[in-house]
């Protein structure tokens, strides 16, 4: 429930370590923690805050067709991934514009760097849409999700579709064990510029329902996780309707879940609001198959959401 995540937030302001991260933000973070949504009772966008779902469909959409490029995302206005693509680019040979290191943190302490940042990722950004050998080579994220759900390599240099395979054993098999899809790929990761967050989810049948359970190894706990919790909710609605079975629940598995230090306050307004009945997600009857879905067959209808609130990404 949402109760369940603000309580999370609540806990880690609580009890978390103050612990260093690799993006040298500073986090409160704790180990192992688990919050269950239903599915039925409603579509989990958090109504806290404004949780942006078009951004969330794109980005699941994405990962489904199989796509590690970030022109899609470009294309759909979804600048999400960004600067993990930005900074392939500012560390190749290629690059000889002005000294982009450690964009992420030096654009949010100094306005003047910001300025000369927010131009070159304009410049990147358009290089993406309007270059296709550019686009090939600097927008491409490398081994990320939509590579390991659908073109895992195998050392015979076959790869595996895991996604259509388990989409397979839940018409056939409901009751197996084996419904899983990993993106960690222990051979890739030193190859990829962000190992998976979500490292692995499982689904189960039961009751004619269809449940997922995601396991997440890190967690930002106020930008990614509210993002999270909705793009894994609408993967399995979008399961569940191929296969014919009604939404069971989502469970959310976390390993370190962290609340960055310039969040805190974000977190703080946050957990001041009340809680609002859950929106319902809508989708195109008409299209069956998870591999067809484009952005116009979802609408998520009677959201009342308070406000956004806006805070920096660690990069
Ligand atoms: N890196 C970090 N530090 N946190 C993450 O959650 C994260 N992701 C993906 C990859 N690396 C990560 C990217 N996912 C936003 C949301 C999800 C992201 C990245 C960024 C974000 O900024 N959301 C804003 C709205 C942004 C907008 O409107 O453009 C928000 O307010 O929710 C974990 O999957």
């Amino acid at each position: 429930s949402e109760q369940a995540y603000l309580d999370l937030c609540q806990h880690i302001l609580n009890n978390g370590f103050k612990k260093g991260d690799r993006t040298n933000t500073g986090t409160h973070s704790v180990f192992g923690h688990q919050i269950r949504f239903d599915l039925s009772e409603g579509f989990p966008l958090l109504t806290t805050k404004k949780v942006p779902f078009r951004l969330v469909a794109s980005e699941l959409l994405w990962f489904i067709k199989g796509d590690t490029n970030i022109r899609y995302l470009l294309e759909n206005n979804n600048n999400i991934w960004n600067e993990w693509a930005f900074e392939k680019w500012i560390k190749s040979e290629r690059y000889t514009g002005p000294d982009m290191k450690d964009f992420g943190i030096r654009s949010q302490r100094d306005p003047e760097f910001n300025e000369i940042y927010q131009e070159q990722m304009q410049k990147f950004k358009e290089n993406i849409l309007q270059d296709n050998t550019f686009a090939e080579e600097f927008g491409d994220l490398g081994s990320v999700y939509g590579k390991q759900w659908r073109n895992w390599k195998t050392s015979q240099n076959d790869t595996i579709d895991q996604l259509k395979e388990v989409i397979e054993s839940i018409q056939t098999n409901p009751d197996s064990r084996r419904h899983i899809v990993s993106a960690w790929n222990p051979e890739d990761v030193p190859n990829m510029a962000l190992p998976p967050c979500h490292t692995l989810f499982q689904f189960y049948v039961a009751d004619g329902k269809l449940s997922c359970q995601l396991y997440q190894r890190s967690a930002d706990v106020f930008l990614g996780v509210p993002f999270n919790i909705a793009s894994y909710a609408l993967l399995t609605h979008l399961v569940a309707h191929e296969c014919n079975l009604e939404v069971g629940e989502f469970v959310h598995t976390f390993g370190d879940a962290h609340i960055y230090s310039n969040h805190i306050e974000q977190v703080g307004t946050q957990l001041k609001r009340d809680i609002r009945p859950l929106p319902k997600l809508n989708i195109n009857k008409k299209k069956s198959s998870i591999f067809d879905f484009e952005l116009t067959d979802f609408e998520i209808v009677d959201y009342h959401p308070h406000p956004s609130i806006k805070a920096p990404i660690a990069v």
